[in-house]
C-alpha cells in the first residue's frame, strides 16, 4: 500500500507547475512519512472487498492535509521546530513564506483531489468533503492546534488533554476511517468513527511515550513538547500509568475490531503495527 501511495504522491508533485513550490512540496511530502492515514483509508476499502487502487487520489488527499498540518505546526510562529521526518523543517530549508504557501497549497489541493475523482458520484464526494472539512476545520484539527498552543506551560486536567488530543490527532484518523466507510459501507460509520477516535488517542499518547523514551535521531523530529513545556500524558500521569492507559485503549480497540468482524483483516494487522510502533 505504501508504494502505491508514494507513487501517487510523486505524480501529484509533478502536477505542480511552479518549480520552487514543486521543490518545496516534494521536500516535505516525499520525505518518508509513515503514510498511516492514507493506508488506513485504503485498508477500510479493502476490508469490504473493493479495489483500493480505484481510490488512491482520495487516499493521498489525507496525506496532503496531514503534511500541511506538520509544515504549519513547525513554523516559527507555532512550534518553531527544526527537524521533521529526519530532515531540517521546510521553513528552514526553503524559507518561511514558501513553507506557508506549500502548506496552503497542500490543504487546497487536498479538496481538489476529492472533488475531481472520476470514480465517485457527486453525492459521495460531497460527503467525503464534508467529513474531511469538519474534522480538520475550525471545530476540528485547527481547534486542536489552538488548544495545543494555549497549553504551553499550563497544567491541564486529563479531560482537557484528551479533548486536545481528540481534536489535533484523532480527528484526521477518524476522517480516514469514516471516509473509507462512506465509500464502502455507510451503515457502520459510527463504529469506524469510534475506532478512529480511540486509535488516534492511543497514537498521540504513544507519541508522548516515544518523545520521553527515544532520541531525536530515532523519532526524526524535535522534542518540542518537552522544550515548550507542554502538558503530555507522561508529564501528568508518569510513564507507568501512561503505559497502563495505552493498554486500556488497546482493549477498547479490540472490542470494536470484534464488532466489525475484522480479526482476519490486513487492517487489523496494520492497527497492531500502529499500536506497537517505535517511531
Ligand atoms: C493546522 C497548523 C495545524 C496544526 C494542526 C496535526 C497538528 C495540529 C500538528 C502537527 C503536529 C502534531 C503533534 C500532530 C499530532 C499528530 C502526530 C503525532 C503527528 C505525527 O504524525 P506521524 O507520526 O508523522 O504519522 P509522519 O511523519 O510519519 O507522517
Amino acid at each position: 500500500m505504501k508504494n502505491i501511495i508514494n507513487d501517487a504522491l510523486k505524480k501529484y508533485v509533478l502536477s505542480i507547475n511552479n518549480p520552487s513550490l514543486r521543490d518545496a512540496i516534494k521536500y516535505s511530502l516525499l520525505a518518508g512519512g509513515k503514510r498511516i492515514r492514507p493506508i488506513l483509508f485504503l485498508e477500510v476499502i479493502k476490508s469490504y472487498g473493493l479495489n483500493p487502487l480505484d481510490y488512491v487520489d482520495i487516499a493521498i488527499s489525507l496525506e496532503l492535509i496531514h503534511t500541511y498540518s506538520l509544515i504549519h505546526d513547525d513554523l516559527p510562529s507555532m512550534d518553531n521546530d527544526s527537524i521533521r521526518r529526519g530532515k531540517p523543517t521546510l521553513h528552514i530549508a526553503y524559507g518561511e513564506s514558501t513553507a506557508i504557501l506549500a502548506g496552503d497549497a497542500l490543504l487546497t489541493d487536498s479538496f481538489r483531489l476529492i472533488s475531481s475523482s472520476l470514480i465517485l458520484d457527486s453525492n459521495i464526494k460531497t460527503k467525503l468533503i464534508e467529513v474531511l472539512s469538519e474534522k480538520t476545520g475550525s471545530n476540528g484539527m485547527i481547534m486542536g492546534q489552538m488548544l495545543d498552543l494555549a497549553s504551553e506551560g499550563v497544567e491541564l486536567p486529563l479531560f482537557d488533554l484528551d479533548q486536545m488530543y481528540e481534536k489535533k490527532t484523532s480527528n484526521l484518523i477518524v476522517a480516514s476511517l469514516v471516509m473509507g466507510a462512506i465509500v464502502s459501507d455507510e451503515k457502520n460509520t459510527q463504529l469506524w468513527s469510534n475506532l478512529g477516535f480511540i486509535l488516534g488517542l492511543l497514537f498521540q499518547i504513544q507519541d508522548d511515550v516515544l518523545e520521553e523514551t527515544l532520541s531525536v535521531d530515532i523519532i526524526g523530529k524535535t522534542k518540542s513538547d518537552t522544550i515548550r513545556k507542554k502538558p503530555t500524558y507522561v508529564s501528568i500521569l508518569g510513564l507507568n500509568e501512561t503505559k497502563m492507559h495505552i493498554l486500556k485503549l488497546e482493549n477498547e480497540i479490540t472490542k470494536i475490531i470484534n464488532k466489525l468482524k475484522l480479526f482476519d483483516s490486513s487492517l487489523y494487522q496494520l492497527i497492531l503495527k500502529i499500536i506497537n510502533r517505535s517511531n
